[in-house]
């Protein structure tokens, strides 16, 4: 229950869908800063447009609602104004990689000494359920009504290519590796990017066949392999099944960052 130190009350009923992944990655996070002991008036949050962009609403200190696809460069700003602050900043997989892609790699090679948390809902929640970036191939959205013909972005393996020192990708059924990853990410200097899968059983998971929350939950949780075993697998030469999600850390290196405190 750490978050509710962190929590804004007062902004509830809050927008999230019944069933939303989202909470659970702000819980994660929050739980990760309060073990970093760091101070409310010292920490910034930053977001762009999208329902995971709302969340730094829900959180006691100051923060920028900026808009679609610019919460790196808003946050870039902030550090490198004042280096004593820690940012952190929530995004989502259009935010990021579609209008926000440019940044977003740019931020990586810069390597500012940022946060990134990416709910990665693997579709555009917010209007309406548009195919994003990270649409599955094959999977259904609004854009893609008879499947996804593309392949989509592995936002690990970008950040990692860019330059992000921290690289770790989990889901919102991994609550404890979650917060572990956030919390490595916040200690480590440089940008550090964490990809949390969350459930949108709103606009992804009633179109692809995911008829109850549970059941989208229930995927990640069994379709989640960590990099050790697909690593162990490629040696072995056994291919590891495409429809499997890749967690663990990708990345933990200590390239020169920008915006760390001297
Ligand atoms: C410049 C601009 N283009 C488009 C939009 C409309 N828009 C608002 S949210 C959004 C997509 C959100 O998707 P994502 O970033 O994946 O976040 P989610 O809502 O799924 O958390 C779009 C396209 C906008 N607000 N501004």
């Amino acid at each position: 229950m750490s978050y509710e130190e962190w929590f804004r009350e007062d902004r509830l009923p809050h927008i999230f869908c019944v069933g939303c992944g989202n909470g659970t990655v702000i819980n994660c996070t929050l739980s990760a800063v309060e073990q970093m002991g760091w101070k409310r008036e010292d920490t910034v949050f930053v977001s762009g447009i999208g329902c995971s962009s709302r969340a730094p609403g829900y959180i006691m200190t100051d923060s920028l609602h900026t808009t679609h696809g610019r919460a790196l460069a808003f946050a870039t700003g902030v550090k490198m104004a004042n280096k004593d602050l820690n940012v952190v900043v929530f995004t989502g997989d259009g935010d990021l990689a579609a209008i926000g892609g440019n940044h977003f790699i740019h931020a990586c090679r810069r390597n500012i000494d940022i946060t990134v948390v990416c709910m990665n809902n693997q579709i555009y929640g917010m209007t309406g359920g548009q195919g994003s970036p990270t649409t599955p191939s094959g999977a259904i959205s609004t854009t893609t009504p008879y499947g996804s013909a593309e392949p989509p972005f592995d936002l690990c393996e970008l950040a990692m290519a860019a330059g992000a020192n921290y690289v770790a990708r989990w889901t919102s059924y991994h609550v404890k590796e979650l917060t572990r990853a956030v919390l490595a990410g916040l200690e480590n200097p440089g940008l550090s990017f964490i990809e949390a899968l969350v459930q949108c059983p709103t606009n992804y998971g009633r179109r692809n066949k995911f008829r109850q929350v549970m059941d989208q939950v229930e995927y990640m949780r069994t379709h989640a392999m960590l990099l050790q075993k697909a690593h162990r697998l490629a040696e072995q030469g056994e291919p590891v099944p495409e429809e499997m999600i890749l967690v663990g850390e990708f990345a933990r290196r200590s390239r020169p960052a920008l915006g760390v405190r001297p």
